[in-house]
């Protein structure tokens, strides 16, 4: 598991290179963010329930079949572990974000992911419609620009300093990609 430091070590070391002048501008502009990527941590951290039940219970309304006999969020045994899943890969994201390294995620929650859902009959586009609902929200979260008429009454705000986190969440949503990829 590696973090956006150790990537420049472990990078650096296979070249068995010096950390260079863009490597340390890279890490300068790490710790120089490093408040914004905190709030978009939190952002996501802090509302991880609404964000998991919202995203399963939007793939269920687009595909009823899952929730009625033969399908895998039937009986309430298979929801359970469903929302589960969910909030398993966002915290994997989370913790991704906040290293800044797509490792942890890769090594603790993807790797095999895709033959276990296979091997149980998990269906793998309404796993990847689910996270798509989930990166969907963690970027509106991120940059603030949720809106109550897509959250309805469980409508929050995150009150963080206004400023360009552009980048945090193109990140962010890079994390979720690449969960869909893992699935697909
Ligand atoms: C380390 C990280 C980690 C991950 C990622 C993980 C995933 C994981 N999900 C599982 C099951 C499952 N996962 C789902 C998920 C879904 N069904 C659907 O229709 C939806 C598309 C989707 C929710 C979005 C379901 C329903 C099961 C139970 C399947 C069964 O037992 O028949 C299982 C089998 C064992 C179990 O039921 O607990 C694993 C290992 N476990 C871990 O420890």
């Amino acid at each position: 598991m590696l973090d956006a430091f150790s990537r420049a070590v472990v990078t650096a070391d296979s070249k068995t290179a010096a950390i260079g002048g863009a490597d340390l501008a890279g890490l300068r502009n790490f710790i120089a963010e490093g408040n914004k990527r905190l709030d978009a941590v939190n952002a996501i951290a802090s509302n991880a329930s609404c964000c998991v039940s919202d995203a399963i219970a939007g793939m269920i309304c687009e595909n009823t079949g899952l929730i009625q006999a033969g399908g895998n969020c039937y009986p309430n045994r298979r929801m359970a572990a469903c929302l589960r899943d969910g909030e398993i890969i966002l915290r994997y994201v989370s913790y991704a974000l906040l290293s800044g390294d797509a490792s942890v995620l890769d090594d603790r929650c993807l790797n095999g992911l895709k033959e276990t859902y296979i091997a149980l009959g998990v269906p793998l586009q309404s796993a990847a419609r689910a996270v798509g609902i989930m990166k969907a929200i963690c970027v509106a979260h991120i940059n603030g620009t949720n809106t109550p008429a897509m959250a309805g009454n469980k409508f929050r705000k995150m009150e963080t300093p206004q400023g360009d986190c552009s980048a945090l969440s193109a990140e962010a949503a890079s994390y979720f990609d690449r969960v869909i990829a893992a699935l697909s």
